[in-house]
């Protein structure tokens, strides 16, 4: 059945004043712990996975932002961003959330902010600052932090001294914060510590960010949760807190498994745009989140596996957009439960396609996006391009 025209307008609208932000590593070749499956048309460079998201966001209008590692995009630091920056601008996209890697240095063995080794945490705090500085040459408002550290065997690691070494790192990184720039703290339960992680739920997002101060937030990667947490809940109690920096999305059947948005679970996914959505109609204001995406698909055609993921990003989010909130509102009240989940369950089963097509089309851009792409021939020049290069790297477990 057709949208009705309202319906039609609302989600248009809604397209509107939706963005989502890709990774940069997303382009690249990554794998499992088990080896990696190079893909010939992978960017190898930070230019050529700017070019690459310049493409998704070419076909969809959506993702005009790129999130940055910096070990692995910024090699020579701030003396990077001048040329990557206009880099970017060519490629029709600018420079994201800045990340830090303070996980991959043999320094690290132990932890970074909470390692007990003081050099370690000094080598991290100077990291971090180092990305606030570009965070600062960039424009990016977003630092997004996200920390391997933990122990992985009982004892082995003092959880209160952690716990206090990580107050004290972020409360300096806090400190070099200026203008409208802020820190998300990402949290992960486990993995690579499998015992105490030391961010390991939202609740110690929470606790280190108000610590920090008023510029750190949450972050909230859809892959970091068990199995059964409900994570919508969690979104609803950080909207109510004003601490909800923004979003990792990706989809998972187990873990941290980084699959595409929405390809397992769709209705997890919309769950939390309704929240969103539901906050910013009750409250009349705008939630003030960073979307983002992060995912790095191993198996499927890179390019592709992110089209198809900015595509059910704006399918969701529009369906989202069209539950009759003071229907439900109404239907709460009156603990009226069949109806207020129906409210949920038929703007879920709407079929919103045509709205995309619509808002593409309108924007000037291709209604059939993954069908543009692939007519460009763009993989096929970035196979010839890249294919010697990336049939050279090999990599094994062990
Ligand atoms: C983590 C997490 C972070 C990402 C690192 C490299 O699992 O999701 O966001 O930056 O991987
Ligand atoms: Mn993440
Ligand atoms: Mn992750």
């Amino acid at each position: 059945m057709p949208l009705t025209s309202r319906l039609h307008d609302l989600g248009l609208r809604a397209l509107d004043s939706f963005a989502i932000e890709l990774p940069s590593w997303g382009f690249a070749n990554t794998g499992t712990r088990f080896g990696k499956f190079i893909q010939p048309a992978a960017a190898t460079t930070t230019p050529e996975k700017l070019a690459d998201a310049g493409e998704v966001h070419k076909f969809t209008g959506c993702c005009p932002t790129v999130a940055v590692h910096v070990l692995w995009d910024f090699p020579n630091g701030a003396a990077d961003v001048p040329g990557l920056e206009k880099t970017a601008q060519s490629c029709g996209v600018k420079i994201g959330a800045i990340n830090p890697n303070v996980f991959q240095d043999q320094i690290y063995k132990h932890g970074s902010l909470g390692s007990p080794d003081p050099e370690a945490r000094r080598a991290a705090l100077s990291h971090i600052l180092d990305c606030v500085e570009i965070q600062r040459l960039t424009g990016s408002r977003d630092l997004s932090l996200w920390f391997a550290d933990g122990t992985s065997y009982p004892g082995s690691g003092s959880i209160r001294q952690r716990k206090q070494w990580f107050t004290e790192g972020l409360q300096a990184v806090h400190a070099a914060l200026s203008g409208n720039q802020r820190m998300l703290v990402e949290y992960k339960p486990f993995e690579p510590a499998f015992y105490a992680t030391d961010i390991a739920d939202w609740g110690m997002s929470y606790i280190y960010s108000k610590h920090a101060g008023p510029r750190a937030k949450v972050l909230v990667d859809t892959g970091h949760h068990y199995q059964a947490q409900n994570i919508e809940q969690i979104v609803a109690w950080l909207l109510d807190l004003d601490m909800l920096g923004g979003f990792h999305f990706n989809d998972r059947r187990y873990a941290d498994d980084d699959l595409t948005m929405g390809s397992i679970d769709p209705y997890q996914v919309f769950r939390i745009f309704h929240e969103i959505l539901h906050f910013e109609w009750e409250t009349g204001k705008r939630a003030d989140i960073a979307y983002m995406i992060d995912q790095s698909h191993n198996l499927k055609g890179k390019i592709e596996a992110m089209i198809q993921t900015v595509s059910t990003a704006m399918e969701l989010y529009a369906k989202a957009a069209l539950v009759d909130h003071s229907k439900l509102a109404d239907a709460q009240t009156k603990c009226a439960l069949v109806d207020a989940e129906s409210c949920l369950k038929d703007a879920f089963s709407l079929d919103v396609r045509g709205v995309i097509r619509d808002w593409a089309v309108s924007k000037g851009l291709p209604a059939d996006p993954m069908d543009a792409f692939r007519q460009s021939g763009y993989l096929e020049t970035a196979t010839v391009e890249r294919g010697a290069k990336n049939m050279a790297s090999v990599s094994s477990y062990a």
